[in-house]
């Protein structure tokens, strides 16, 4: 049986940088509810939104504390309604993100919980330190260690990401309560899924000391444990599937493996994943390392989960992710080709595909030139990391340029106008200086834009079904192309994408169904960075 979201195209709103309505330098609600016509032209069905609510945004909203308020930014509760109300109008779902690891301290749970004996305190990992040391050698994903100390009462708290980020504690039966309510809560109000923040850490088995490693010592305690598992059944049993709500977990550090048992749907957990490993295709261990992009490294893992999954959410970029075109394509003499070869992959690989703001207009990374320009927690916690572990200045920075999050965080660019029309005030953090020339307006109007490539491969997914249900099948993966043919009922198409900047001669030929450089039929030539699907 086939579901919506498989037809469905996922754009994601980094609300914060989308659209101000009201001159604050922040993005908000009404904000986005001015540009849904700009949604709806683009073809898109449904939007993720990243956190909108009640935070003291330490990481951005990704510290929540109150999950049933909207924050005072972004606007108000009528506005999040109205929003539900006019997106659905135009057949636009709304697909909440769910951060339920950690909340934030500010949350009132965490604040109670401070009291050694409130009723609270177990719903996060309050433990003694061993002879004044800390309870055990974790460390977190933002570089710091993971505990931090409470004069108060003398005890520790446990937190994988910023320390103003607690973890829950999922062995207390009243936390998992508490997130059914809030679940519920919001889907009453008519949205259509989740979006899962680093779902498979959430239940830890022990809080045993990890095996030392390069990052992320103790992980092997609650990455993908079975209690996790459990979790999401009740999810999806209890709430889920009463409301058909879609969901996609970001899953940090899963194998095609444990993808298949997060996502099998007689398993009744996940509908869709988010997985790392092609991230990881220009980068040495860690993010923070970046290495040539290999094209057949980037082939290979796709590959590799195209045929391990029946279904899976697809996407190249994201709040937490450098622009796709910088790392996988030619930001110069091929900005404009390596853009729509990125989107070509993006909308014919099999999974229900993801768009980041900015995306459909190719933007690029930041073009930053000082360390205090920059916004985000993470990043500033690895710089000052860095600097401890005496990396020099130079290379701290040269990390910073390519692999920051707030490289995709600058303002969306709508026009050439002071500050991209994306605010009448001070942005929050610095515009891209090249809105001049990359900007949604003027793409808007031209018909060979990279935004009007994007709105014709979404209408083309919608007119194939062989693009949407077809299996995939891997036809070549050398060192820079990659095709595949997606092939259903009676139709067959191929892909073919040239990941490089020199042409390649292919022994294949046939009538074009659609060419990043409007080519009509394929003579076997691929020019630079040519993405063809062929009838
Ligand atoms: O991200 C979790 C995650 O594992 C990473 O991608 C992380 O952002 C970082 O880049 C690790 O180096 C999610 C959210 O997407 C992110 O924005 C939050 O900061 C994080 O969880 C904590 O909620
Ligand atoms: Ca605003």
């Amino acid at each position: 049986m086939t579901k919506w979201w498989q037809e469905a195209i996922v754009y994601q709103i980094y609300p914060k940088s989308f659209q101000d309505s009201n001159g604050d330098g922040i993005g908000d609600l009404k904000g986005i509810i001015s540009r849904l016509d700009a949604l709806a032209d683009l073809g898109i069905n449904a939007i993720w939104l990243s956190p909108i609510y009640e935070s003291p945004n330490v990481d951005n909203g990704y510290d929540i504390s109150d999950y049933r308020a909207i924050h005072p930014d972004y606007g108000t509760m009528e506005d999040m309604h109205q929003l539900i109300e006019l997106a659905g109008e135009k057949g636009i779902k709304i697909i909440m993100d769910l951060v339920i690891n950690h909340t934030s301290d500010q949350h009132e749970w965490f604040i109670k919980s401070k009291e050694p004996d409130s009723e609270y305190r177990d719903y996060y990992y309050w433990k003694k330190g061993i002879e004044g040391k800390k309870p055990n050698n974790w460390t977190s994903f933002f570089g710091e260690d993971c505990w931090a100390y409470d004069v108060q009462t003398d005890a520790y708290y446990l937190h994988l990401f910023a320390k103003e980020q607690p973890d829950l504690n999922y062995h207390n039966p009243r936390v998992l309560e508490e997130i059914k309510q809030i679940m519920k809560f919001w889907l009453d109000k008519g949205i259509a899924g989740f979006r899962c923040d680093v779902i498979n850490i959430i239940y830890k088995n022990a809080l045993d000391n990890g095996r030392k490693r390069l990052i992320l010592t103790g992980r092997e305690h609650y990455l993908s444990t079975e209690g996790m598992h459990t979790i999401l059944k009740m999810l999806k049993n209890e709430i889920l599937t009463e409301y058909d709500a879609f969901t996609v977990g970001e899953t940090v550090f899963v194998t095609p493996q444990m993808g298949k048992a997060l996502c099998d749907e007689s398993r009744g957990e996940l509908d869709t994943i988010f997985y790392f490993e092609h991230m990881e295709t220009d980068r040495w261990f860690v993010k923070w390392f970046k290495r040539k992009f290999s094209p057949k490294r980037l082939f290979k893992v796709l590959t590799n989960w195209q045929q391990a999954l029946e279904w899976n959410a697809i996407y190249l970029e994201n709040h937490d992710q450098p622009r796709s075109v910088n790392r996988f394509g030619d930001t110069e003499a091929y900005w404009e080709a390596s853009s729509k070869l990125l989107a070509t992959l993006l909308l014919t690989l099999k999974g229900t595909p993801f768009i980041y703001q900015g995306q459909e207009i190719g933007m690029t990374n930041f073009d930053f030139v000082d360390m205090n320009e920059l916004r985000d927690v993470e990043s500033f916690n690895i710089d000052s990391l860095g600097k401890k572990l005496h990396i020099p200045k130079s290379y701290r920075w040269y990390m910073m340029k390519h692999c920051s999050r707030d490289n995709a965080r600058t303002p969306m660019q709508w026009s050439r106008e002071k500050n991209a029309g994306f605010t009448d005030g001070t942005p929050w953090i610095n515009l891209n200086k090249n809105h001049i020339k990359i900007n949604y307006h003027e793409q808007m109007h031209s018909p060979h834009s990279i935004l009007s490539y994007y709105r014709r491969l979404i209408l083309l997914r919608k007119a194939h079904k062989a693009l949407i249900y077809g299996d995939f099948e891997l036809v070549n993966q050398q060192t820079n192309v990659y095709i595949y043919r997606r092939r259903h009922e009676e139709e067959t198409l191929t892909v073919l994408l040239n990941f490089s900047n020199k042409s390649q001669t292919l022994s294949t030929l046939g009538p074009i169904l659609l060419s990043n450089y409007d080519r009509e039929y394929f003579d076997g030539l691929m020019l630079p960075y040519e993405a063809i699907i062929l009838k």
